[in-house]
């Protein structure tokens, strides 16, 4: 019988850890034989999207759109790689997200946008088996290499962030990781939930984010 890959999204501010984390959890899938790939979010390589969304992030151009348009761009990148992840799971690859729907509606959330209009986008896209959420103090992130590089980090707008991803708290799939811990402890805690999530998720069908 044909298992499925699990698809398990890494969530936090930035500088939080993730994307270390996500790297480290791919060598680790990968020394112990099984199949994985990262897709980060926003996707910079995406044809139709990716270098608007980089030139925004890295505030060359487009910063007068409106936080609609912009929500919406980032909403379109993953419904462009929707199709190759949902392929991927299918032939027993687990892809590991770095970033997501989470992000895409909390930082929106952030600056101002209703939940009306930032929720109804990501409807329809693959639920994840497991959302690990890096949770940190953004005081303590400010602190941290490269933090400042892009127009979304500033101290009371990743404030703003982590209070509005408090909004997931009851899924059943989010998973509180403590940032605060050395990368070796983060690293083991992350290996025992996706051992144990693996095979548990094996045989389900994917399901849509239905809210
Ligand atoms: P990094 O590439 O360094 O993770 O920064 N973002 C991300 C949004 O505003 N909406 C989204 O849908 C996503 C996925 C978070 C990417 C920055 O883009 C923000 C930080």
């Amino acid at each position: 019988m044909t298992t499925r890959g699990a698809l398990i999204v890494f969530e936090g501010l930035d500088r939080s850890g993730k994307t270390t984390q996500t790297e480290k959890l791919l060598k680790y899938l990968n020394e112990n034989g099984k199949k994985a790939i990262i897709q980060r979010f926003p996707d910079r390589s995406e044809p139709l999207t990716g270098s608007t969304i980089d030139n925004y992030l890295r505030n060359a151009s487009c910063i007068n759109q409106t936080k609609e348009a912009i929500h919406l761009l980032f909403s379109a990148n993953r419904w462009l790689l929707r199709q190759k992840i949902e392929e991927l799971l299918k032939e027993g690859t687990n892809v590991i997200v770095d970033r997501y729907s989470f992000s895409g509606v909390t930082y929106t959330l952030s600056k101002g946008v209703s939940k009306q209009f930032a929720c109804p986008p990501e409807l329809g896209l693959i639920r994840p088996d497991a959302v690990l959420y890096f949770d940190v103090d953004p005081a303590v992130t400010a602190k941290r290499g490269g933090f400042g590089d892009e127009v979304l980090e500033r101290t009371d707008f990743q404030q703003k962030v982590r209070e509005n991803m408090k909004m997931f708290e009851n899924q059943s799939y989010w998973k509180k990781i403590n940032a605060n811990e050395t990368i070796d402890e983060v690293h083991k805690n992350v290996c025992a939930i996706v051992n144990d999530l693996i095979p548990k998720v094996a045989t389900n069908p994917i399901e849509s984010l239905d809210e």
